[in-house]
C-alpha cells in the first residue's frame, strides 16, 4: 500500500478537554444540551449507517442518485488535476461516482476523507487504497468547526464536498461561520459542493427521523451511552424517549431526548450530578431543510458563486455546487 498521510487536528486530550466543557456547559444550562458530534464513536457510526438505510431516511438514497447521475456534470467544471476533501466523510460512500469521473477525466491527483471519527477516516483509507492506486490518498481527523485551515493544499484546484445533509445540524450562526472560514481556506476557483435536504412534506420529513425500525431513536440515545463510556456517567438510555418535531416557521428538525421518569444522574469523571424531572427534555441536535434560493444567498454572502444545482427525481435533495471568487 502506498504511503498515506493521516493528519490528526485534534489529540486525545483535546477532545477530552472539549467533550468535559460542553457536557458540563450543556447539562448545567437550561434547557439541556448536548453537541451533536459526540453521537459518532464506532457504535454511534455504525448506528448512522443503519439508519441510513431505514426507508423512511431518503436522504442518502436521494442524494446518492443525484451523485451517480451527474457526477460527470460536476467533474465537467474546470479543468486540470484535482485534490478533493470531503468534510464529514462518514465511510465516503457517496462521493465515489465523482471520484470515479474524475479519475475517468485522469484529473483526480488527492483524496481526502475529513472528519471527527478517527475509525472512520482509517477504514475509508484502507478500502480506497485498493480502488484508487494511483491516486493520493491522504486523511484529515479533524473538527470541520474548527481546523479547516488544516485543509491540504499542494498548488492544484480543490472541490471541498460536504455531503448527507451535515451543512443542515448547525445552526444559522454556525453555518454562516462554516462558510466564512470555508472561503477563508480556499481560493477563487476552488469548488464546494454540498448536499442539502430540501423543504418538503413535513410528514415525509417527520417519518425520516421517527423511522419504524426504532434506529433514528437508538442513534439519538447513543449519546448517554457515549458519555456513560467516557465519561463514566450511569445514564439508563432506556429511559429517555426520542422526540423529532418539526419546526415549520424554521424548517428545522429538533431532535430531544426527554426523560420518561425523574432521576439523578451521576457523571463521575465530572465529579457532577443532574437532576431530570419527568419530562425534561436534553435537546440533542437541529436539522435543518433548505429552499434553493436561500441556500444560493448563503453561498454568495460567504464569497462563493452558484455554478449548478441538481435534485432526486422527488426534488428532496439539493446538491449545490458553487465556486470560491
Ligand atoms: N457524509 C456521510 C456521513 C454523514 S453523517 C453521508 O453522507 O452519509 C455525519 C458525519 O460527520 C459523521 O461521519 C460524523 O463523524 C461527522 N462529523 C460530525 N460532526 C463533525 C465535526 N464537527 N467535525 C468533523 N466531522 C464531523
Ligand atoms: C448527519 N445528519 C445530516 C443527519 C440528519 O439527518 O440531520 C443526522 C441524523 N440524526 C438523526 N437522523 C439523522
Amino acid at each position: 500500500m502506498p504511503h498515506q498521510e493521516l493528519r490528526i487536528c485534534i489529540a486525545e486530550d483535546d477532545l477530552d478537554a472539549a467533550l468535559r466543557l460542553d457536557v458540563r456547559r450543556g447539562l448545567t444550562s437550561r434547557p439541556k444540551h448536548l453537541p451533536m458530534r459526540l453521537h459518532y464513536d464506532g457504535r454511534g457510526s455504525a448506528l448512522f449507517g443503519e439508519l441510513t438505510r431505514q426507508p423512511e431516511y431518503y436522504q442518502t438514497r436521494s442524494e446518492r442518485a443525484v451523485l451517480r447521475d451527474r457526477a460527470a456534470d460536476i467533474a465537467a467544471f474546470g479543468t486540470g488535476p484535482v485534490a478533493v476533501v470531503e468534510l464529514g466523510a462518514g465511510r465516503a460512500e457517496k462521493i465515489r461516482p465523482v471520484l470515479d469521473a474524475f479519475a475517468a477525466a485522469g484529473r483526480l491527483e488527492a483524496f481526502w476523507p475529513f472528519d471527527v471519527a478517527e475509525g472512520e477516516v482509517r477504514d475509508v483509507l484502507a478500502e480506497l487504497a485498493a480502488a484508487y492506486p494511483d491516486v493520493r490518498l491522504g486523511g484529515i481527523v479533524g473538527d470541520f468547526t474548527r481546523h479547516l485551515s488544516q485543509l491540504p493544499d499542494n498548488g492544484s484546484a480543490r472541490l471541498v464536498a460536504f455531503l448527507g445533509g451535515t451543512f443542515g445540524n448547525f445552526t444559522g450562526p454556525e453555518r454562516g461561520r462554516f462558510l466564512q472560514d470555508l472561503r477563508e481556506a480556499l481560493r477563487p476557483g476552488d469548488r464546494f459542493l454540498v448536499g442539502a435536504d430540501l423543504v418538503k412534506d413535513p410528514e415525509v420529513i417527520l417519518a425520516a427521523y421517527n423511522d419504524a425500525a426504532g434506529v433514528t431513536a437508538e442513534f439519538n440515545r447513543n449519546v448517554l451511552h457515549v458519555l456513560n463510556l467516557r465519561l463514566g456517567a450511569d445514564f439508563a438510555p432506556a429511559h429517555f424517549e426520542h422526540v423529532a418535531l418539526w419546526d415549520g416557521g424554521t424548517d428545522t428538525i429538533d431532535m430531544r431526548l426527554r426523560a420518561m421518569k425523574p432521576m439523578t444522574v451521576r457523571i463521575a469523571d465530572l465529579d457532577l450530578d443532574v437532576s431530570f424531572a419527568v419530562g425534561e427534555e436534553i435537546r440533542t441536535g437541529i436539522s435543518v431543510k433548505f429552499h434553493r434560493g436561500e441556500l444560493e444567498s448563503q453561498l454568495r454572502a460567504a464569497g462563493f458563486a452558484p455554478a449548478a444545482c441538481w435534485t432526486d427525481a422527488h426534488g428532496y435533495m439539493g446538491v449545490f455546487l458553487a465556486e470560491a471568487v
